[in-house]
């Protein structure tokens, strides 16, 4: 078998989006080598150098296989398709159906609605915030509603999935940033404690990740 080519994750230590696939890697217990882009006080995303990297010039992006693959979910699904196993994915078409409806929600419901990129268009911080804190709260209502449904140990059922990979750094995102109270949410709630302990969230949390200096 020919060796695998290094890999090579652009990433942010605090970055929801970076940490879905920190998540999926280590879950699939691949090495990989994490280079900070700090997005927050150097926005060095937005050199034309990580352009050439990120044409949307946000975090992450993954060198693999020689490639280079933004947008975390098409990383998930690479990573899925080409390491299978172990999977994180339900086997049924109805349970696959049940964790994209939870991904969707994090990744296009609650994340761009809150992603630090859109603080330059509202007038004061004090907008941002309103704005920012109204859409996590709504999807954390949203995400409660469907995993009353298709919960089990984990999201979907007793198997972790990239549901699971979604959630958790969204919902560090709304309790760390936005202080919203989980206890509101049960099942939201008892999902994420039991979740956090696990070694593929604990090991992979930013604040086992060295931060800029
Ligand atoms: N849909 C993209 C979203 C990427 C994204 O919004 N990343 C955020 C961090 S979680 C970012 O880099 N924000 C900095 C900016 O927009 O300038 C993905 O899932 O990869």
């Amino acid at each position: 078998m020919a060796a695998e080519s290094r890999m090579i994750l652009y990433a942010y230590w605090l970055s929801s989006c970076s940490w879905r696939v920190r998540a999926a890697l280590f879950a699939k217990q691949l090495i990989f080598e994490e280079r900070s882009v700090d997005i927050v006080k150097q926005r060095d995303q937005l050199s034309d150098q990580f352009r050439a990297i990120n044409p949307s010039q946000k975090v992450p992006a993954l060198v693999i296989d020689g490639e280079t693959i933004v947008e975390s979910m098409a990383i998930l699904q690479y990573l899925e398709e080409t390491r299978p196993s172990p999977s994180l994915t339900p086997n049924t078409p109805l349970l696959r159906a049940r964790m994209r409806e939870i991904c969707e929600t994090v990744v296009s419901g609650i994340q761009p609605l809150q992603n630090l990129g859109l603080k330059p268009h509202f007038e004061t911080e004090e907008q941002f915030q309103r704005f920012t804190k109204h859409w996590s709260e709504r999807g954390l209502q949203t995400l409660e509603d469907l995993l009353v449904k298709s919960s089990g140990r984990y999201c979907v059922g007793d198997k972790l999935t990239m549901a699971d990979i979604c959630l958790v750094p969204q919902l560090f995102n709304a309790v760390s940033r936005y202080k919203l109270d989980l206890n509101k949410h049960p099942t939201l709630s008892r999902i994420y404690k039991h979740l956090l302990l696990e070694d593929i969230f604990d090991k992979t949390h930013p604040k086992n990740i060295k931060p800029m200096k």
